[in-house]
């Protein structure tokens, strides 16, 4: 896990490589009259799902959800039909339930398309069209993949916009996507900020944690919140920021760590008062964050300027580590955590 978080840069360099195919692949949907984008996968792809499609999400030109694939296949399928494109996610392209979205969808006249790790999977064959890298991890627990494929479909986002407002955001969107593995190298500095909070935590010995964040943080804190559960073995839940006022806050109090992940631009302001009202209560959340101006008495500055956009990628990067050192910190192995497969391939 340490070795492929190491190897974040080179993985998105390898990404890189394949925008022009990203762009020629968004054009063949556009061509099709697609107005309706699904992402879907399973655990961390899931997450990719809801990260990478945060800009054509908050766009208004496309209907755009991120879905677990099994949600998708059981309850969406109703609104799939020929202008619909689903797009699965998967590090090792032979998750039974994404398999199964993407043949559900290409059965109602939908167009199949796949991101992936595994350049000869089983999704690669019953795509109708792929983006597909080699990657690798040996790790179960997922980390350069996500970001990988993150980074992928943060790129598929402004091509698909490309055609709807005259191509000025996207050509912005674009240039600043072209400077993301640059970032992440940068972002890795914080590891000794990150590792010196991570061991006193696990000593802590806390009841569970809480992970927050909005939009594409939201994203991050899903995923991160993942990331401690299946290393640390802890109980760990992520939501949307604003609601942890409506039930968990019944939580303060009992050794439940607060962890917030914010970005400048992404509701930092309205992130603000949460934290104010979270310390009044004697209880300091631990933040995450690429805003200097942000204040929090336990706080990690993340040093990146990227737009809220194109966050998700390089803000989930110390909090990897922080699952990392928590996890060793516990005396547990990372790479393979009990009961866990690298897919899961029937349900
Ligand atoms: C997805 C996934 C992983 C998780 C676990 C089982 O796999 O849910 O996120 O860590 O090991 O598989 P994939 O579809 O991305 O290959």
């Amino acid at each position: 896990m340490y070795r492929e978080i190491k190897e974040t840069p080179q993985a998105l360099l390898e990404v890189k490589g394949k925008e022009k195919e990203i762009a020629e692949l968004a054009s063949v949907i556009l061509e099709r009259g697609v107005r309706r984008v699904f992402g879907v996968g399973c655990g961390t792809s899931y997450y990719v799902a809801i990260g990478g499609l945060y800009p054509l999400r908050k766009h208004p030109a496309i209907d755009t959800y991120s879905l677990p694939s099994s949600e998708f296949f059981l309850h969406y399928l109703p609104k799939v039909d020929e202008r619909t494109a689903v797009i699965g996610i998967s590090r090792s392209g032979y998750t039974a339930e994404t398999l199964e979205a993407l043949r559900k969808a290409k059965e109602k006249g939908a167009v199949a398309l796949c991101i992936t790790c595994s350049e000869e999977s089983e999704m690669v064959e019953i795509s109708n069209h792929a983006v597909a890298f080699s990657v690798e991890e040996e790790s179960i627990v997922m980390t350069k993949t996500f970001t990988a494929m993150s980074y992928a479909l943060l790129c598929f986002s402004p091509n698909l916009l490309a055609y709807t407002d005259g191509g000025s955001l996207v050509g912005e969107l674009l240039s600043e996507w072209r400077r993301v593995p640059k970032e992440i190298a940068k972002v890795l500095e914080v590891e000794e900020d990150v590792k010196h909070i991570a061991s006193p935590l696990a000593k802590e010995r806390a009841a569970g944690f809480i992970f927050l964040g909005t939009g594409p943080t939201y994203a991050v804190a899903l995923e991160g919140s993942l990331k401690l559960k299946e290393t640390s073995y802890v109980i760990s839940e992520a939501m949307p920021a604003l609601e942890f006022r409506h039930g968990p806050m019944a939580l303060l109090g009992e050794n439940v760590k607060i962890i917030i992940v914010s970005a400048m631009g992404a509701g930092d302001d309205i992130v603000s008062r949460l934290i104010l009202d979270i310390e009044r209560r004697g209880i300091e959340p631990l933040l995450f964050t690429n805003s200097e101006d942000l204040r929090c008495s336990k706080k990690v500055y993340v040093p990146t300027s990227l737009s809220c956009d194109l966050i998700t990628p390089v803000l989930i990067v110390p909090l990897q580590l922080l699952a990392y050192y928590h996890c060793t910190a516990k005396g547990l192995n990372p790479d393979r955590p009990r009961h866990l497969v690298k897919y899961v391939g029937k349900f």
